[in-house]
């Protein structure tokens, strides 16, 4: 092989680049890892590294003029402001039929996400990774990501008696009186430090409205976890605002062509690098609109027709209920959710409890569901518009909300209560413009062969989002995680 400059390069620094970048550096392989967002490491004019989700700035999205908040009104009005243009922290990216939220930073997802960090139920693992033996990944990956990730549970007993997961709190009441199992959802964030910022003893993040757009404090990121130890080990470099475009075989190696950005987007230089092993890990989206594109475009003849299929939106739909004026949520809402609704045996959906952190009583309850969507689009390039598309549909959504409402039409009906109608739209009850959740478009044992091996092309690796075909029954990144520890322990032991 032709002499590289690395090893190994890691396209992407969320879930599965930081794992891909540590077990190898702990392996002893040097890694680039490159990421087209910012470092997110250095303080703004204001001393803080992160913006809130009620006074967005130019720091809260990626190259747009104007916020695209997940939830876009409230009491009907619209709420999105117009931002100066900025390489910032979520991506709100669209497609004709979706509207996909990401992370863009060293971190990937977990700077932005609500840290939940839920391990499907072994019972329904073999729906979500069906060529993946349980057994490994139950007794070994599973508890492996989540010692990396740092989850842990809320004290029950401060559950039970802080003003801040009230909102939860009128959540269980409302799913116990109709018969549904109500559980606590694990997190990322940091309990103890939450427990200081009730108390006034620490500065407020989760209290204080951070989530969107990053958390000051207490969020165990993955700089904080995976990529601090990965930094550690001395053998991981990242480079932030380049973006690859490009990645051809040269020689036994590969060439991996990528573009630096300045803060407004603009490509300031074009690089290239050889490398003996590329790992992507752009997440689903990413990974899929990179392989799709080097496919068609004949940079990479080699992939096989699975790469762009099997793309899901994990069932994502968002509703809101109007509670009576005897149940309020409260003024002061964690930010961080911590319990959901289990419903998915019977009707398809898991609904998680989450906070509308308005700062003022809105008598609202307000849920995120995961539903057992059916539908999976397929991403393909468009030779005209230079582009990569989805073909996912609006309407596709509509079993997923059939789903969730198996949840809160009971619930409205023993409750004697109604839709929130002001959250999406004018009278508009569901959020099903948009998924926080996608998965797939490189599917594992598919695209590639059962460790994520892209076929075609010795020394490729799919290590993300994109390897799972569009579901998971919970939040995805705890089995992103322990599927990239899976695999990339199969490949340092056999590849390298
Ligand atoms: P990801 O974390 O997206 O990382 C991919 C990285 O690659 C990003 O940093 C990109 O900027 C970068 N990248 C993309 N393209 C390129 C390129 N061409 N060149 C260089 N870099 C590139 O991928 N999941 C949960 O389990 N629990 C939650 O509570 C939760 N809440 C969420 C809330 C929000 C608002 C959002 C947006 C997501 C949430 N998620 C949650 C989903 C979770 O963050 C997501 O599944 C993972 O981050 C996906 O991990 P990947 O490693 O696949």
């Amino acid at each position: 092989p032709a002499k590289a400059n690395v090893p190994a390069l890691v396209i992407g620094t969320g879930y599965g680049g930081a794992v891909a970048a540590l077990r190898l550096a702990q392996a002893g392989v040097d890694v680039h890892m490159v990421e087209m967002g910012m470092a997110w490491d250095t303080p703004g004019p204001d001393g803080k590294i992160f913006c809130t989700t009620t006074s967005p700035d130019h720091r809260s999205y990626w190259l747009r003029t104007k916020t695209k908040a997940p939830l876009n009104y409230f009491l009907g009005f619209p709420i999105d402001r117009d931002i100066s243009r900025y390489t910032g922290i979520l991506d709100a990216e669209e497609f004709g039929g979706i509207t996909v939220y990401q992370g863009r930073g060293v971190g990937g997802g977990s700077l932005v996400n609500g840290g939940m960090a839920v391990t499907p139920k072994r019972q329904h693992f073999a729906s979500v990774l069906p060529s993946v033996n349980p057994d490994e990944m139950y007794d070994v990956y599973y508890p492996r990501a989540n010692a990396g990730l740092g989850v842990g549970l809320i004290d029950p007993a401060w559950f039970e008696s802080t003003a801040c997961y009230q909102y939860s709190r009128v959540g269980r009441k409302h799913a116990q009186r109709s018969g549904f199992p109500w559980t606590f959802v694990p997190d990322v964030y940091d309990w103890d430090y939450m427990k200081q910022e009730a108390a006034g003893t620490a500065p407020k993040s989760a209290l204080a409205g951070e989530i969107l757009y990053g958390n000051n404090h207490g969020k165990k990121s993955l700089q904080k976890t995976y990529l601090a130890q990965a930094r550690a080990t001395g053998r991981v470099t990242i480079s932030p605002l380049h973006r690859v475009t490009s990645v051809t075989p040269a020689g036994g190696a590969y060439t991996v062509t990528m573009e630096q950005l300045d803060t407004s987007g603009n490509v300031v230089a074009v690089k290239q690098v050889t490398a003996n092993r590329v790992f992507f890990a752009a997440g689903s989206v990413g990974t899929s609109k990179l392989l799709v594109k080097l496919k068609a475009t004949g940079a990479l003849p080699g992939l096989n027709d699975e790469v762009g299929k099997g793309w899901g939106d994990n069932g994502n739909v968002m509703c809101g209920r109007a509670n009576h004026l005897w149940d309020p949520t409260g003024k002061l809402q964690s930010t961080i959710p911590c319990s959901g609704i289990d419903n998915w045996d019977a009707g398809g959906a898991f609904a998680e409890v989450a906070p509308l952190p308005t700062g003022i009583e809105t008598y609202a309850s307000f849920y995120l569901s995961i539903t057992r969507n059916p539908y999976r689009a397929q991403f393909t390039w468009n030779a005209a518009a230079g582009k990569v598309e989805l073909n996912w549909q609006t309407a596709w959504k509509q079993p997923s909300i059939t789903m969730a409402k198996t949840i809160f039409d009971k619930i409205n009906s023993k409750e004697g209560t109604i839709y929130r109608t002001d959250l999406f739209g004018v009278y508009k009850i569901w959020g099903d413009h948009l998924t926080y959740h996608p998965l797939g478009g490189a599917v594992l044992n598919k695209a590639t062969d059962n460790y994520g091996r892209l076929h075609g092309h010795p020394g490729l690796y799919v290590i993300d989002g994109a390897l799972i075909p569009g579901n998971t029954t919970v939040n995805p990144f705890v089995t992103i995680t322990a599927l990239a520890e899976r695999n990339i322990e199969r490949i340092i032991a056999t590849d390298l």
